[in-house]
This record gives structure tokens, sequence and C-alpha cells, in this order.
């Protein structure tokens, strides 16, 4: 029923948004499938921002309080929210999520609901809102600004009663109304074996935040807004779709299959694209014990073609210390990966360059190949309906070195394309450097260096025509 709602509710947005953003013509190819909604589409333009995990966890070493911890362990004594927006923003993040109460139940603002609180805390003696702050400071630097709440909690004494269901629900009415905009509620549904047992009304929370955050994506396992990728590796599937069926299933131990979650179903339902969510530290919470284990530059960059090159979102938890500030170890990491980034993705060395086609739909230059190559995602190429495989090649005009390529989908028409491969001309002949099935939002294709004049995209096989808005080339450096 909920999903059923949502989904009305997407389709008239996603007719609106496809109005709105691309140029129509009387021969587009109609929408296959499910498709994303405005918002939906415009989170998946976000594709990277922080998370922060920071409560008592942070003050007691653990990763899963009891909720029966001393609120006065919370004492940050040097909380500067504006340095965690600061860093996010420099590391070219668009948001932050924090967690706004996690299993543990307390509370990193003053809630009426709970008295395991910041208000009960030894921080600012009792009188601080980490929400407040935060909130402020991602608007200052121009971030949006999220939030995670566990439904799960091991302190409120309501919890495992049918009350449980209201108070959640105005723990989330507390934060949406006081702290908003949000652009995202992250709902977890991780709970403890043998803990007590709550029947949740997914219904009615997620009521709550869209009434107040019309706007908001709403993560779970299965949405409705985005879904979990089925690891906290930071690997979504190679094969990635945007789509799910979600009929029958709920969070937690009712979600599909962590394998299923990771790949989406093909021609699924609803459309509830992935958002990889993964720890720059070994776990969710700071532990002194692991500054010297913050992931590798190759790691993170690795992580980056495997989530936002993977048709995700990459949502990368920065956790905060016990002083309240992000860490050096933390924050170089990240520069040094905002600095990969921008070199990496610099120039485009597709840009401009000559681009066939084996068919354009109508032979309109509304449709060209040249629209791969234009520098806009907001224009495609297209084929006629009934054509399902093509070949594009991109001809660079002299030797170039490259080591990656690009590909996007034009995604408010849906998800299409389910299999294409790449060559490069080596003087003589076309050579594969790689096979693969989806694309979606984005697809990263990473290969050593190779030199070479031209490269042939080979569209395998669609489950419509396809459209494409872009192939880029790059050359990324080197990572020792
Ligand atoms: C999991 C939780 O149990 C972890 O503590 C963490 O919050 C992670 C993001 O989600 O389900």
């Amino acid at each position: 029923m909920k999903n059923t709602q949502n989904f009305i509710a997407a389709a008239l947005f996603s007719f609106v948004s496809i109005a709105n953003s691309f140029a129509q013509s009387d021969n587009a190819p109609k929408p296959y499938g499910a498709i994303p909604s405005k918002h939906q589409y415009n989170w998946q333009q976000m594709e990277y921002y922080m998370f922060i995990h920071f409560g008592p966890n942070t003050f007691t070493d653990k990763e899963w309080g009891h909720g029966d911890e001393d609120p006065k362990v919370f004492n940050p004594k040097k909380l500067d929210a504006r340095q965690w927006a600061r860093t996010a923003k420099a590391a070219g993040m668009k948001a932050i999520i924090i967690t706004a109460k996690h299993h543990d139940g307390f509370c990193l603002f003053p809630s009426k609901y709970s008295t395991h609180t910041v208000r009960e805390s030894s921080w600012k003696n009792g009188k601080g809102d980490v929400l407040k702050e935060l909130s402020a400071a991602c608007k200052e630097y121009g971030l949006k600004f999220g939030v995670y709440l566990s439904p799960w909690d091991r302190n409120h004494p309501k919890y495992g009663t049918p009350e449980y269901n209201e108070i959640f629900a105005k723990t989330l009415k507390e934060v949406h109304t006081q702290y908003g905009p949000i652009f995202e509620q992250w709902f977890d549904g991780a709970k403890g074996q043998g803990e007590k047992k709550q029947d949740y009304d997914f219904p009615l929370f997620n009521s709550v935040v869209y009434a107040h955050n019309p706007q908001a994506i709403i993560f779970s396992d299965i949405g409705p807004g985005a879904r979990w990728m089925g690891n906290e590796n930071g690997v979504a599937g190679e094969t990635n779709w945007a789509t799910l069926n979600t009929d029958g299933f709920g969070v937690g131990a009712e979600a599909p299959k962590g394998a299923v979650l990771n790949t989406g179903d093909e021609g699924g339902k609803y459309w509830i694209p992935a958002e990889v969510d993964v720890s720059i530290r070994p776990g969710w919470f700071y532990s002194a014990s692991t500054d010297d284990k913050v992931k590798t530059l190759k790691q993170l960059e690795s992580i980056y073609n495997t989530s936002v090159g993977r048709n995700s979102n990459l949502l990368l938890n920065v956790p905060v210390d016990r002083d309240g500030l992000i860490h050096p170890a933390d924050s170089t990491r990240l520069m040094e990966l905002r600095k990969f980034l921008d070199a990496a993705y610099k120039t485009d060395l597709a840009k401009g360059k000559k681009v066939t086609a084996t068919n354009v739909r109508g032979n309109a230059k509304t449709f060209a190949a040249q629209n791969l190559t234009d520098g806009s995602d907001k224009s495609y190429w297209a084929t006629d309906d009934k054509v399902t495989t093509a070949s594009l090649t991109i001809d660079l005009g002299q030797a170039t070195v490259l080591n990656r390529i690009v590909l996007m989908e034009n995604i408010l028409l849906g998800q299409r394309v389910k299999s294409f491969s790449v060559e490069y001309w080596d003087d003589t002949a076309f050579k594969e450097l790689d096979k693969q099935t989806t694309i979606g939002h984005k697809r990263i294709l990473t290969f050593p260096n190779i030199s070479t004049t031209k490269i042939r995209v080979n569209i395998l096989a669609s489950n419509a025509c396809p459209a494409l808005s872009a192939i880029q080339l790059y050359k990324a450096p080197d990572i020792q």
C-alpha cells in the first residue's frame, strides 16, 4: 500500500520532471519501466556526501551502545560543527547526514520524548543541540542536511510496545520541523538478535517525513526513496539496476537478500536507486585505536569506482572524535581523494570529439550521437524504437592516453541498457577493453593506460531503445 502510494506520487513528479529538464520532441522515446521522481533525479546528481556517526559510543569505544550508558559521558569539549561542514565542503561532498539517534536511543538534540539526550549530558551543561549547530553549519557552507534515526532503541522504556511507534513518529516530527529542510531521512534496518520485538509502522514514519519535508529521500533497506545496497564494504553490484521489487518485503529481517539489494531487480516495479554507506575507518564510531587504520587513497578511489561508478550515491562515514572534531587522519585522506578526483576528472578527452553512431533516432539532430560528447548530460543520443543494439565510435583525432571511461544514461527515461562493451583501436583493429552490463545514472570503468585514436562503445542489449546522455574519457593520475 505504502509503495503503491509512493509509486503514484513518484510517477506524477516524474512526468513534470521530464517536461522541465529535457527539450521535448514529439519523437522522444517513451519512458521504459519505473522512472525517478524529480526528487530522486536531483538526489542522484549529488553522488557523494558525508555520514557522521557520533554519540555516547564515541566516548565509550562501542559500536552498539546498550542504552544504559550514563548520558554524562557525552562531552565533546571542542565541538565545532562548522569544522565538519568546512571539511565536507572542501572534500567536494554535497551534504552531511548525522546519527540524530543511534541504537542506544541517545538523541543529539533535546528531544521531548526521551530522557537520554544532549540535555542530560555534560556537554554545555545540557544546553547544547548538535542538530541545531550542524543544520546551521550546513546552510552556511551550502550543504544539504540529512538525519539518521534508528527505529531500534535500546533505551526507550516504551520500546517493544505499540506506543513506541507513536513516540518514534513524534521524535521524527521534532527533527523534521525544527532542523529542516532535510534532504534525506535514513532509517536503519539493524536490530540485535534476541532483542525486544517491535513491529515498526513505516507507513506512519514515512508520512511524518513527507508531511514536513516532501522533497526528502527516505532511505531504508527497501526505500521508498533509496535502498541499501546489501553490504557495508562500499561495493555495489557490477550489475546495478535502480529498480527493485519491494511488494511483500520490509526492512531488516524482511528485506530482500543482500545479493538482490546489491544488483536491484531488472525491470523492477519501483525506482529505488542504491546508496552505498561505508566508513572511512573499520568502525562506524570514532576510536583512537583506528587512527592508523583510516582507509588509504587507493581504497577510497576503489570505493568511489564501485559506488558512484556503479550507479549509486556514496555516503562516506567520517566519525567525529571525542573532542567533537573531524580527526586530521580522516580529513587529510578526504583532501587526498578530492585532489585525486579533481585531477582525474578535470579534462574530458572526448569532449567535442566526433562521434558516429550506427543508428540515430529519426536521423534527428535532437538525438544525434554528437550529444554524447557535448559536455552536457542534458542532451542525449537515442536510437529508433526497434533498435536495441548499436555502436558509437569516438574519433579522438590523435593518439591519446586514457584509463577511464564514464557512461551515463538519460535515467529520466528509465534504466534501459543491460549489456555493453568498450573497444579501442590499436592501429589495425578494434580490441575489447571491457564488457559490462548496466549503466544507469553513471558508470565508470577503469583500465590500465592505453594509447589510442578511437574508442568504440557497443550497446549489446537494451530493454528499450538506448538513450545515453554522455560518454567521457579521462586519464587519471597513477596512485602510488
Ligand atoms: C548499521 C548499524 O548497526 C551500524 O551501527 C551503523 O549505524 C550502520 C550505518 O548501519 O545497520
